[in-house]
């Protein structure tokens, strides 16, 4: 694949010479952190673009794109090549999502599928391309391990990520996946980001019984953070962990990535949840502008990640007060214009990660968005039927656009289809549940 990249790199410098260009890249952590990336690489071969973080990719917004500048797609396109064909210019993406579609003469295209590779998220690609393009680049990776960690990518590691990493000069350290791991420890299991745990989040009180019955003393008026744990305390821990928390299929024990963001050591995970929260909260171009060391934004970053969380808590209440269509092996929850067309896909998410529902039931959330259905469907767990696959063939029979992978996909529906859909929908969940085998 790298012998690819050094083609499509020399490829895109010569075709981008005399022709400006534009960037397409979806809005989540990855996206925007591949979009940061390209922005960075470009500037330094003085190239002239523009950028368009988007959602979702729908074929009227392709079909609007000027034809008299190259088009650069990162983060999504994948799915898209047959509208992407018709385009009467050239095409470039830097994508790691499914392929099914053959690659049309005008489209350049890195995916890892395509090269059987390691999965490399678009980050770690764009970060790819940016070190073809030049060495200074290299400042740069650190980005590539944040879009990693954003897409989950971070947990397997193979040769390709491993050499992101070490040129992110990444410090890795084994541990709870509780996140900050640089603030102190209290704060962290009151607020708990990364995993739930009964009788601890969200508890003041649960948090400091929970670290006495850990061991964990207060060093002078505060807690120490994760990194600063010694090995016993981590081990105590980790014990009194594994004790709370009995779900076979919750992560608690991974990689904790700790790499120097604008000459601070910041845990990636908290940032890719901050960059996360900013697109989340409709600010993907403040999200931008702090993945490139924007002093201002960096304030104004805080305060949305806050917002957000906020955002969620509510959400979370709303549904857990909602009536919600069940089923033996399946949960709709269709939250109409009540939750955020950005929020539904995390708070399915949160929910298939709880410990509420059992390993593979589906979770399939349904929010408003202009005229549209947002669908986000989840897994409970780690198995269970390919909610690709179920999405596509929801579209097939009613209509609009689905993407994503086995474990979580999505759509994009008309709301005049709104009743038709949760009917064909609900059909397909009842007549061919896969069973899980445990
Ligand atoms: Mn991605």
């Amino acid at each position: 694949m790298l012998k690819s990249i050094d083609n499509f790199t020399k490829n895109f410098l010569k075709d981008t010479e005399n022709k400006d260009i534009i960037i397409i890249n979806h809005h989540d952590t990855d996206g925007i952190t591949s979009a940061a990336i390209i922005i960075k690489a470009l500037q330094r071969k003085n190239r002239i673009f523009s950028v368009k973080t988007v959602k979702n990719l729908e074929s009227d917004f392709i079909e609007e794109l000027p034809e008299d500048k190259i088009l650069l797609f990162v983060d999504l396109a994948s799915g898209s090549l047959n509208y992407l064909e018709k385009k009467n210019t050239q095409i470039y993406i830097l994508d790691h999502h499914e392929m099914h579609q053959k690659i049309p003469q005008n489209v350049k295209i890195i995916n890892p599928h395509i090269f059987k590779e390691e999965p490399v998220c678009s980050a770690g690609l764009c970060y790819l391309f940016a070190k073809s393009l030049s060495d200074k680049n290299k400042d740069l990776a650190s980005l590539g391990v944040i879009g990693m960690v954003g897409d989950m990518l971070d947990q397997e590691v193979g040769k390709l990520n491993n050499d992101i990493l070490n040129d992110a000069e990444v410090s890795i350290k084994k541990g709870p996946l509780l996140y900050p791991a640089t603030r102190p420890l209290d704060k962290v299991l009151e607020f708990s980001s990364g995993f739930y745990i009964p009788g601890v989040t969200g508890s003041r009180k649960g948090v400091i019984n929970f670290l006495r019955e850990a061991g964990i003393e207060k060093l002078r008026n505060n807690y120490k953070t994760l990194i600063e744990l010694s090995e016993e305390e981590m081990s105590r821990l980790i014990t009194a962990l594994m004790i709370r928390i009995t779900k076979k299929n919750v992560n608690i024990i991974g990689n904790i990535y700790l790499l120097k963001f604008f000459n601070k050591i910041e845990d990636a995970r908290e940032l890719s949840a901050t960059i996360n929260a900013c697109s989340r909260m409709d600010k993907s171009d403040i999200a931008i502008s702090f993945c490139l060391g924007n002093k201002k934004s960096t304030k104004d970053v805080e305060e949305i990640y806050t917002n957000y969380k906020q955002h969620l808590v509510s959400a979370l209440d709303f549904i857990a007060n909602m009536k919600k269509t069940e089923g033996k092996e399946y949960i709709i929850i269709n939250a109409k214009d009540k939750i955020k067309d950005t929020i539904i896909g995390t708070v399915t998410s949160i929910l298939s990660n709880s410990q509420v529902y059992d390993e593979g039931t589906v979770i399939v959330g349904i929010a408003y968005v202009g005229d549209k259905l947002k669908v986000s469907a989840r897994i409970a767990g780690r198995n269970g039927r390919n909610l690709r696959e179920l999405m596509a063939s929801v579209i097939n029979e009613v209509g609009g656009e689905a993407g994503g992978h086995h474990l979580a996909a999505g759509c994009l529906i008309s709301k005049e289809k709104e009743k038709e859909f949760l009917k064909v929908l609900q059909q397909k969940l009842e007549v061919s549940t896969i069973k899980v085998s445990a």
